[in-house]
């Protein structure tokens, strides 16, 4: 039995050295992903990515892991098909079982505005080449013989868009297996290292500070935090158009397998899934205040079940086993943030994720590090730069969102 469990760390402890080529704030996702491939695609491997809390504690850790591409913009359906392309081959990447499943995912369209919006992402999901296509309600009832399909409810079911390439994934994996794989290259991972400030002299970022006192001199510094985002990029003077506001989600009791695709309604403003434990993973939109508050409340879970239910009658005794909160980074646009700050050297941003960072996770990583390794702006992330705000040049990602905001 001993031989069973593992003695070494996943990765070593370091000291804090006084220098790196590029220190990252944030061990989520996208901040280890970014280590990874800063190492893995361009050599550079004096790289330590800080967190305040422990590996995964924000974001990565509280989301409900559902994975797709099926966007509405050209822009995003490009940058989160590459995302959905890299997750796939991610398991045999790191050589790390990320049990990701491609149960297919269907958004369904209650109204006629709603079956408006899916035909459009549908259409220009085809014209991209993603896999997603309009379904009615005898396929619907056909993929998820639980829903309620009748005319009874509130909001009878009209139409699904549905994307059978979407999907889930387990999100600490994610997280362990980019750990491992970056600190394999060299790169260190300092957890509990809390940055409290960003140096910067004349237009140039110079390094970090820590709640511990430590200075730590950086040729780049990355933002990679989601939550606090717009409190990091203002230590290095700079001003995020970025509200963040909770999102909550839950979990029940483990059911039959009965649901075997991700079932979401934004007119219900509810997402649900099965995950292969028989847990339903149970999620809402984001609450309509803004605040920082980690914290779980009993309306929005009563709002979640309700809706649920609404969707699923036979759900109406199944117990919730626990509730958890995510706070959220939104943009005006429900695009993130990506790359550089005009008038700022040696400044990244990986921010303003809104409800789709984790889904983003291994394209943010590649694309960032690609930025930083070769000094140049990759096509896929171009266009969601900040300066976007001030050129007019918005990426509306509104109409794509699981549920409404
Ligand atoms: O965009 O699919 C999504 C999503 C689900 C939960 C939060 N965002």
């Amino acid at each position: 039995m001993r031989g069973l469990f593992r003695k070494e760390r996943m990765w070593p402890k370091h000291e804090l050295k006084p220098r790196y080529d590029v220190v990252i704030i944030g061990a989520g996702v996208h901040g280890l992903s970014t280590a990874y491939y800063l190492a893995k695609n361009h050599g550079i491997t004096n790289v330590a990515v800080l967190d305040k809390v422990y590996l995964g504690g924000g974001n990565s850790g509280r989301n409900t892991a559902i994975l797709r591409a099926n966007y509405m913009t050209p822009e995003g359906i490009r940058f989160y098909s590459e995302s959905l392309r890299l997750y796939e081959g991610l398991s045999k990447e790191l050589d790390y079982n990320l049990l990701m499943a491609q149960v297919g995912h269907i958004s369904l369209a209650h109204t006629d505005s709603a079956v408006n919006g899916i035909w459009r992402r549908a259409e220009v999901n085809k014209a991209m080449g993603v896999d997603s296509r309009m379904i009615y309600p005898d396929e619907i009832k056909e993929k998820i013989p639980a829903l309620d399909m009748s005319q009874r409810p509130r909001y009878p079911i009209k139409a699904g868009l549905y994307h059978p390439p979407g999907g889930m994934i387990r999100h600490n994996a994610v997280v362990w297996g980019y750990a491992r794989a970056a600190e394999r290259y060299g790169a260190e991972i300092h957890t509990r290292t809390e940055v409290t400030g960003i140096d910067v002299k004349e237009g140039q970022v110079e390094g970090v500070r820590t709640a511990a006192g430590e200075v730590i001199r950086a040729g780049v510094v990355v933002n990679s935090t989601a939550g606090y985002c717009s409190t990091v990029a203002k230590m290095a003077g700079v001003d995020l158009p970025v509200v963040t506001h909770p999102l909550q989600a839950c979990v029940t009791e483990p059911l039959k397998p009965f649901l075997d695709v991700v079932t979401v309604s934004a007119n219900l403003h509810v997402y649900v899934y099965q995950t292969d434990r028989g847990e339903l993973v149970l999620g809402s939109e984001i609450d309509p205040y803004s605040s920082y508050a980690q914290v779980s409340t009993l309306e929005t879970l009563e709002s979640i079940v309700g809706h649920a239910i609404e969707l699923f009658p036979s759900l109406k005794n199944v117990r919730i086993l626990r509730q958890w909160t995510g706070i959220c980074d939104m943009t005006p646009d429900y695009s993130p943030i990506m790359g550089d700050v005009d008038g700022l050297k040696g400044f990244v941003l990986d921010v303003g994720w809104g409800t789709y960072g984790f889904k983003a996770g291994p394209v943010s990583g590649k694309r960032i590090a690609e930025f930083i390794g070769t000094g140049k702006m990759p096509d896929l992330i171009a266009p969601f730069r900040l300066s976007r705000f001030y050129d007019r040049a918005l990426v509306s990602e509104r109409g794509a969102a699981a549920v409404s905001h």
